[in-house]
C-alpha cells in the first residue's frame, strides 16, 4: 500500500525504546525529514571519557550496529580494556566495549578542543552513515540526579550499578534551568508535521528534554499533533524503571497517568494491545488512542508500529475540530 509522504518529524527520545522504534520511522519516512531531538541527561564521565548513551543507542541503531540483545553498545564488541582497568583497582561496572571507547574518545578529544555536542554528533552521525538528523537537546550539560532511600545518585549508579532498586523520592535535572537548546531544536519542533514522543521513560529520557527552556511551549503552540507511544505493556515497560518510578512517585503505571504527564502537549497516544481497556478513559481526557502490538523485537513490528503513529497522527490532523 502507498503512503503519503507525512513530511517533517520530530521525534522525543530516550535510549533503547526509542531506538527501536526511531528504526521503523526511518523504513517509512525518509531520512532527511526525519530528526530525532536526544536526552543527554544520562550522560556521564567515565574513566575521563565524556558518554552520552542515549545518543550513543541512537546512533548505533540507525546505523544497524547495535547489539540486539543489550540494546546498548555494539554488537559483536569486546570488553578487555574495561577489565584490564579492573586490575588497577578501578570501578568497571558501567561496561565501555572496546570500540564502544572510540565513540567517547572522540567525543572528548573535540569537546576538549571546543567542539559542542552537537557538532561533535553530527560529525559522529555523518562517519556511521546515518542520514537522520540527531540533536542532543541542548550542548549545555544536564545531569539527572535520582535521590533515592539510599542518598543521592547519578542516573547511571542509579540504573546500572544499583540496578534500579533503591526506591526513588525525587528526580533532579541538574542544570536544566540554564540549559539552551541545541541549534536546530526549536526549529525542529516548530517545522514539524508530526511531533512524536518515543516509548521512552516519562521521567529520566522525556521530562529532561522537555525541562530544557523553551521545548515544552514550543511543544504546547506546534502546529503538528503530538503523538506519544506508552512505554508500558501492561503496567510494565520493555526495559527500565518506569514502572517503579511511576509507583515510587504515587502514580499507578498505565497509559492515562502516562498519558496525565504530558496532558498540556498531546493529542494521541499508541498504546500496546494489552493495554486496549484504557481506551475510552483516554477518548474522555481528549486524546486519541489506537493499540497495536508495542513490543518491536523485531525491524517488521518497529516499522508496523512507526506507521500506527503515522496513521493516528494524520487521523488528528484531520479530524473536524470540535
Ligand atoms: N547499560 C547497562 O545496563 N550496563 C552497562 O554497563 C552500560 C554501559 C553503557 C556504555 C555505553 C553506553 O552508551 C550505554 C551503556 N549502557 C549500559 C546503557 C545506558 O546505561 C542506559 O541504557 C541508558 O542511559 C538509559 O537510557
Amino acid at each position: 500500500m502507498k503512503r503519503a509522504r507525512p513530511g517533517k518529524v520530530t521525534v522525543l527520545a530516550g535510549g533503547v525504546g526509542a531506538a527501536r522504534l526511531l528504526r521503523g520511522l526511518a523504513a517509512v519516512v525518509p531520512a532527511r525529514d526525519l530528526t530525532v531531538v536526544v536526552n543527554t541527561g544520562d550522560d556521564d564521565v567515565f574513566h575521563g571519557l565524556h558518554v552520552s548513551p542515549d545518543i550513543d543507542t541512537i546512533l548505533y541503531t540507525l546505523a544497524g550496529l547495535s547489539d540486539p540483545g543489550r540494546g546498548w553498545g555494539l554488537r559483536g564488541d569486546t570488553f578487555h580494556a574495561i577489565d584490564a582497568l579492573a586490575r588497577y583497582g578501578r570501578e568497571t561496572w558501567f561496561r565501555l566495549g572496546d570500540r564502544d571507547l572510540a565513540t567517547h574518545l572522540y567525543r572528548t578529544t573535540e569537546r576538549a578542543a571546543g567542539r559542542r555536542l552537537s557538532t561533535i554528533t553530527e560529525a559522529q552521525t555523518r562517519a556511521l552513515g546515518v542520514g537522520v538528523r540527531i540533536l542532543p537537546m541542548s550542548d549545555d550539560p544536564v545531569r539527572t540526579v535520582i535521590e533515592t532511600a539510599r542518598g543521592r545518585l547519578s542516573f547511571q549508579e542509579y540504573l546500572v550499578r544499583e540496578r534500579a532498586r533503591p526506591s526513588v523520592r525525587a528526580i533532579r535535572y541538574h542544570g536544566v534551568r540554564k540549559a539552551r537548546p541545541a541549534p536546530g531544536v526549536l526549529p525542529a519542533i516548530r517545522n514539524a508535521r508530526v511531533l512524536i514522543v518515543a516509548p521512552s521513560n516519562p521521567f529520566v529520557s522525556i521530562a529532561p528534554i522537555l525541562g530544557v527552556p523553551g521545548v515544552r511551549d514550543a511543544l504546547r503552540r506546534a502546529a503538528a499533533p503530538v503523538i506519544a507511544v506508552s512505554p508500558l505493556i501492561g503496567g510494565r515497560p520493555v526495559k527500565g524503571p518506569a514502572d517503579r518510578m511511576m509507583r515510587s512517585l504515587g502514580m499507578r503505571p498505565d497509559p492515562v497517568h502516562l498519558a496525565g504527564l504530558y496532558s498540556d502537549l498531546l493529542d494521541g497516544l499508541v498504546l500496546d494491545d494489552t493495554d486496549a481497556r484504557f481506551l475510552p478513559a483516554l477518548e474522555a481526557r481528549r486524546i486519541r488512542a489506537a493499540t497495536t502490538n508495542t513490543l518491536m523485537k523485531t525491524p517488521a513490528r518497529s516499522t508496523a508500529v512507526a506507521q500506527e503513529v503515522l496513521h493516528l497522527a494524520h487521523a488528528v490532523a484531520t479530524a473536524p475540530a470540535s
